[in-house]
């Protein structure tokens, strides 16, 4: 077997976005398109010897080719070990527990999360750090550097690696593992939450319903829900990963998660209902007709995490993205702990968590997790919602009611207007920016601006700043308005509004949320001529 050098020349759109290189699997499968990307990781990051990799993604289309292609550079780039999931499966959040437990330099993911998948759809590739998270902003940067003059790429000439059967093989000089990917993550699970009080609880009758969407999940919610704490078989629906989802849109929100939503509010509705994504990160939770909004779900869930043993000793913080709702800083506030408040992006949780100012981080986009790893975990997510309902004895409607009455709702919606044409998109957040200055002090009805920028971060850990993250108008009354473009579509851009109002008045708590919201939708549209601009008379996703 031997190292050869290839020739290559440089594509300029490498950019990673909010979660790594996002791209159309055609795009993906253009000649040295992913070998560039893949080399100018090996090239950017500083490898030391001995170096064990994990290598892994969500089974969509392409996966397996991919992983093939990333053995073999990896073979010849110098890496000693490579840790891979069996038939190349790996949940993103089970890459983050195989790196921070077997003290791996990193990981590479291959997964578009929640995008669609099959010839046609999308594929991504995602580089995480040796805290077992997505790289940071100085990482990717210099990835996208080197992507931008590369002009070779090393790769070992060899025969494709059996990716099925379990154990170890030589490619070159370097070690190939094949894991199975469910085993080491159950274990976290069980010494996380208590399996014992969640089994009484469904061997008391609770039933579960939990939509795996065909992605990654399946096989994990399996192994937990169903084999481990004794779920009816069938608990788990859409269980088996395929390559391109059943066709379907592996995004757990009440738009593309229609069957499970349908039936949580139908009379035969489980106790409780969840979904997962593409690669098994997010995740919405759902009892018996209602579904609990995930920046609701994130406030939940950081007000009870003591009654899971993980988290017994109480939390040090909390911290949401710039559009989640600010429900989970009243909780944080009660708690008497900080709570932070990050551009969109897991990665920028990550120094939080090494640094031990949080616990527990969540965003609006169906993400929440904790210190366990250093991503988001949607199975992660079930289990603390189960702990916790199995020791409160309350349902999912209980336990969000009670909530919303200690600390009042935050009333919160997303508007996703999807594919829209890039330019009309750049320019409708480039009038806002232009504006910010002219807004406060505007009314719109009794609604007054109190507020505009364009929010930037300054991480706390080590003072970098990112700026340009979403322009906020915000309202005397607390309400707030929040534009942003998505950095994870691939067709033309998304543009992504996000609605919010609290409400204080426990007796007006229980509103639907679009009625709540009615008047901050119209003076969204009034601000962003968003009708004109999109060229659509209403968001494509609400959520
Ligand atoms: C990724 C990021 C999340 C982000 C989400 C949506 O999630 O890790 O932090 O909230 O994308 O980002 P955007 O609004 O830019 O589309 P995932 O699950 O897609 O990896």
């Amino acid at each position: 077997m031997t190292v050869i050098t290839v020739k290559t020349k440089a594509f300029l759109d490498q950019k990673p976005g909010t979660s790594g290189l996002r791209k159309k699997v055609k795009q993906f499968q253009v000649q040295h398109y992913l070998e560039n990307f893949v080399q100018s990781i090996f090239s950017a990051v500083e490898f030391p010897e001995n170096a064990t990799l994990v290598v892994g993604g969500d089974g969509r289309y392409y996966n397996k080719e991919a992983i093939q292609t990333i053995l073999k550079m990896a073979a010849a780039n110098g890496i000693k070990r490579v840790l891979v999931g069996q038939n190349g499966l790996l949940s993103t959040p089970a890459v983050s527990n195989l790196i921070r437990k077997y003290e791996c330099v990193g990981g590479i993911v291959l997964s578009a999360s929640h995008n669609p998948g099959g010839p046609n759809g999308d594929f991504g590739i995602k580089f995480n750090a040796a805290n077992g998270g997505p790289a940071l902003e100085r990482v990717t940067d210099s990835i996208f550097t080197v992507t931008k003059s590369i002009t070779e790429y090393q790769i070992l000439e060899s025969d494709d690696i059996d990716l099925h059967t379990l154990g170890c093989s030589s490619l070159g000089d370097m070690e190939v593992e094949i894991i199975d990917p469910v085993i080491d993550y159950v274990k976290m699970m069980e010494d996380l939450f208590d399996f014992n009080a969640i089994q009484t609880m469904i061997a008391g009758g609770f039933s579960i319903k939990f939509d795996a969407m065909h992605a990654i999940t399946g096989p994990y919610a399996k192994a937990i829900f169903e084999e481990r704490l004794g779920a009816e078989a069938g608990s788990v629906i859409n269980a088996v990963p395929l390559t391109d989802f059943g066709g379907g849109h592996p995004d757990p929100n009440p738009v593309y998660a229609k069957t499970l939503v349908e039936h949580m509010f139908s009379e035969t509705a489980a106790d409780f209902g969840a979904a997962s994504d593409g690669d098994g990160d997010r995740n919405i939770i759902l009892g018996k007709g209602i579904y609990v909004a995930p920046s609701d779900s994130l406030a939940i869930l950081t007000a009870n995490a003591h009654i899971a043993p993980a988290y017994k000793n109480g939390i040090s913080g909390a911290a949401r993205s710039m559009p989640t709702s600010m429900a989970v800083d009243r909780v944080a506030a009660d708690l008497g702990v900080p709570c932070f408040e990050t551009p969109t992006g897991w990665k920028f949780f990550g120094n939080l968590l090494d640094a031990n100012q949080i616990t527990i981080c969540g965003e609006e986009s169906a993400g929440t997790g904790s210190d366990h790893i250093r991503e988001k975990d949607g199975i992660w997510a079930v289990l603390l919602w189960l702990n916790i309902l199995a020791v409160t004895q309350k349902s999912v409607k209980q336990l969000t009611t009670e909530h919303w009455r200690k600390f009042g709702r935050n009333y919160y919606s997303r508007h996703d207007y999807e594919g829209i044409d890039k330019a009309a998109a750049n320019k409708l957040m480039n009038d806002l920016r232009s504006k910010l200055d002219q807004f406060p002090g505007r009314c719109f009805g009794l609604e007054q601006i109190q507020k505009a920028d364009d929010f930037e971060y300054c991480d706390p850990t080590d003072n970098s700043v990112t700026s340009g993250q979403g322009v906020r108008i915000i309202f005397e009354s607390g309400c707030r308005i929040v534009f942003r473009l998505s950095g994870t579509g691939t067709d033309g851009a998304t543009l992504r509004v996000y609605l919010e109002r609290y409400e204080g008045d426990i007796s007006r708590t229980e509103l639907e949320t679009q009625d709540a919201l009615a008047e901050m939708i119209l003076i969204a549209d009034q601000i962003a001529d968003l009708s004109t601009l999109t060229g659509m008379d209403k968001p494509s996703v609400i959520s």
